[in-house]
């Protein structure tokens, strides 16, 4: 009888582009890595509400508290997609909570920065969701089935973010020249915390090459990086701004703009936990954390309720 190997029929299926699933037999390593940078994905979208929800009570008109809040809520739901993707293999949503909250667990750094004005709030949609979107439309295709479809769902919620935020950075670009300042101000501030959203320089990150060779992503860190900066540069320039970046040029040669790298000892440093924000965003979460059992132990009060009931009928 012929015996089969699990490992092959993994690898098959990955050459195939077929999807794993949650019962699919994987490597532990696989299992492992997908773990990491879903809940980290998690976090971030969860911890991602904190910057801009500072701003609903003072968004400038109904009109823009609405869609704030709106966005606002899409990222929870965001988060709340991906914990359950990430249980899906093997994790409690409890481990992964208790590591965000007690600061164990790596959130992306992009949120450790303040949100000093309405145009911060654009320039997040615009940049933040923008450079989320673009990792996020190759991770629609990511090997693991549950985070693959997540993602789809995620992308479609993006893509109203980014054009919500860059709605508010045409109104300031083209309107007062206070306003043009805010909005210069904003993107002088945001625009290298961006580009370390990818992550370190292919060079020096140590999860993409399993994360290429297992199909989790399709594509590099710099080469994300890079798409980023040519999509974005075109859209700096039509809305009369200047990126903070003198090396930013159009090169025909590799048919990209050239540009100069964000400070990674600044990104090492704020990964580490010594950001400007970081102990004010964990003392955030711990807070609502706090407030919310009495909704968690109601929630789970009605569940049995409603369980016994219908048992009984
Ligand atoms: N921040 O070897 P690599 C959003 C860590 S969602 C913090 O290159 P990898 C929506 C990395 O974890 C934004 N840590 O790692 C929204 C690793 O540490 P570890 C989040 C970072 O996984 C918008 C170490 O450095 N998106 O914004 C960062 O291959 C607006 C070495 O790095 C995702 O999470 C960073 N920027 O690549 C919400 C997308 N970069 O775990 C609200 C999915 C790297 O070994 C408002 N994730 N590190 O201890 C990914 O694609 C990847 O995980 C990367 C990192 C690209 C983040």
């Amino acid at each position: 009888m012929e015996t089969i190997n699990l490992e092959d029929l993994f690898e098959a299926k990955l050459a195939k582009n077929e999807m794993i699933e949650p019962k699919d037999w994987m490597p532990e390593n696989y299992r492992k890595h997908l773990i990491r940078q879903i809940s980290q994905h998690a976090h971030s979208e969860i911890v991602g509400m904190l910057p801009e929800g500072n701003w609903i009570t003072r968004a400038p008109s109904l009109r823009a508290k609405l869609i704030l809040l709106a966005k606002v809520q899409d990222e929870g739901g965001h988060g709340l997609y991906l914990y359950t993707a990430a249980e899906s293999l093997g994790i409690t949503r409890e481990e992964m909570l208790d590591a965000l909250l007690t600061g164990k667990a790596k959130y992306s750094s992009i949120f450790n920065y303040p949100t000093l004005s309405w145009a911060d709030v654009g320039a997040i949609g615009w940049l933040v969701d923008g450079a989320a979107i673009m990792n996020q439309v190759m991770l629609q295709r990511s090997s693991y089935g549950p985070y693959s479809r997540a993602m789809v769902r995620i992308c479609k919620e993006e893509s109203f973010h980014q054009r919500q935020g860059y709605e508010i950075m045409t109104q300031l670009s083209f309107g007062t020249s206070e306003q043009k300042e805010m909005a210069q101000d904003a993107l002088n501030r945001w625009w290298y915390p961006t580009l370390m959203m990818f992550g370190p320089p292919d060079v020096e990150s140590p999860n993409s090459e399993n994360a290429i060779k297992w199909r989790i992503k399709r594509e590099t860190n710099d080469q994300l990086r890079q798409r980023f900066i040519n999509q974005t540069a075109i859209q700096v320039e039509y809305l009369g701004l200047v990126a903070p970046d003198k090396n930013l040029k159009w090169n025909e040669k590799k048919q990209g703009y050239d540009y100069s790298d964000p400070d990674w000892n600044e990104f090492k440093s704020v990964i580490k936990g010594n950001g400007i924000c970081n102990k004010d965003r964990l003392l955030s979460r711990n807070n609502s954390h706090k407030n919310g059992e009495w909704v968690r132990e109601a929630a789970i009060a009605f569940g049995k309720k409603q369980e016994q009931e219908s048992k009984a009928a």
